[in-house]
């Protein structure tokens, strides 16, 4: 199977640089496990780091995690991730974690949204993301308890990577890597009446805040791959709409570095 490679800057000679191998939406079960290994093993053959968007397994069992971490452990590259939608499913995600944390898999969340990793120190800053809508089509934060309890739930993940950004500022080279989708521009072949629950455009702030080298996504099987957020590249790494196991993405650090920050 083929993978293109997609160089999104092209930085002096002797900057550092990373290539990245990125999927979100495996869906592993039993059936897909041996499927999964195999994609994993390559991912890792052909980068230096794998990030993963979430939605790793079908309901998220810990025993479908166990496959995932099997499937990472013993990799010689980073393996980073945050949970999806599927990956919550059975309400086990605290054990889903651990079972891919125990395997060496960083998995970034609210409660810790940042890792630094590879030779040259590549930031990522990540979460699940939530729902909520875009562009004048947005959940507000009015009415009912359990309707105010989402917008609340989204606002939670947003300053989570707004505090994940912040944290890697100082890298060399940042990606934000989340679940759910910050734009609209990759949700584009899906029914807009559904847009709501594929992602919230508050999503966007942080990354419009801190434009990072790459933002990553997944859950929109029907989206499309690629969008931006005023100029910041947006790709949607869900399988399906890959057509592949993965992407492989060029990032070299173009920026002068910020040496401290407030
Ligand atoms: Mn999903």
């Amino acid at each position: 199977m083929d993978h293109p490679t997609s160089v999104l800057s092209a930085g002096p000679a002797g900057h550092p640089s990373v290539r990245i191998a990125a999927a979100g939406d495996l869906h592993v079960d039993a059936s897909r496990a041996d499927a999964a290994a195999t994609a994993l093993a390559a991912m890792a053959e052909d980068a230096d780091v794998v990030l993963l968007a979430g939605d790793l397994t079908t309901h998220g069992e810990p025993a479908q995690a166990a496959f995932v971490a099997d499937a990472c452990r013993g990799l010689d590259v980073p393996v980073v991730t945050v949970l999806g939608n599927h990956d919550l499913h059975v309400d086990r995600g605290a054990e889903f974690a651990a079972v891919l944390r125990d395997a060496g898999v960083v998995v970034l969340d609210t409660e810790q949204p940042t890792a630094i990793v590879g030779e040259c120190r590549v930031g990522v800053a990540g979460v699940k993301g939530f729902v909520g809508g875009f562009g004048g089509h947005t959940l507000p934060d009015f009415g009912e308890r359990s309707l105010r309890e989402l917008h609340a739930e989204t606002g939670r993940e947003v300053a989570a990577l707004e505090a994940g950004l912040h944290e890697i500022a100082t890298c060399p080279l940042r990606v934000a890597l989340m679940h759910y989708a910050p734009t609209c521009e990759t949700l584009v072949g899906e029914p807009p009446e559904i847009w709501s629950f594929l992602g919230s455009e508050r999503l966007a702030a942080p990354v419009l805040e801190h434009r990072p080298d790459l933002v990553l996504h997944g859950h929109a099987h029907a989206g499309r791959l690629h969008g931006t957020i005023q100029g910041v590249p947006v790709y949607n790494v869900s399988l399906p709409v890959m057509g592949q196991d993965y992407w492989l993405f060029d990032l070299v650090a173009t920026r002068s570095v910020p040496s401290s920050l407030h």
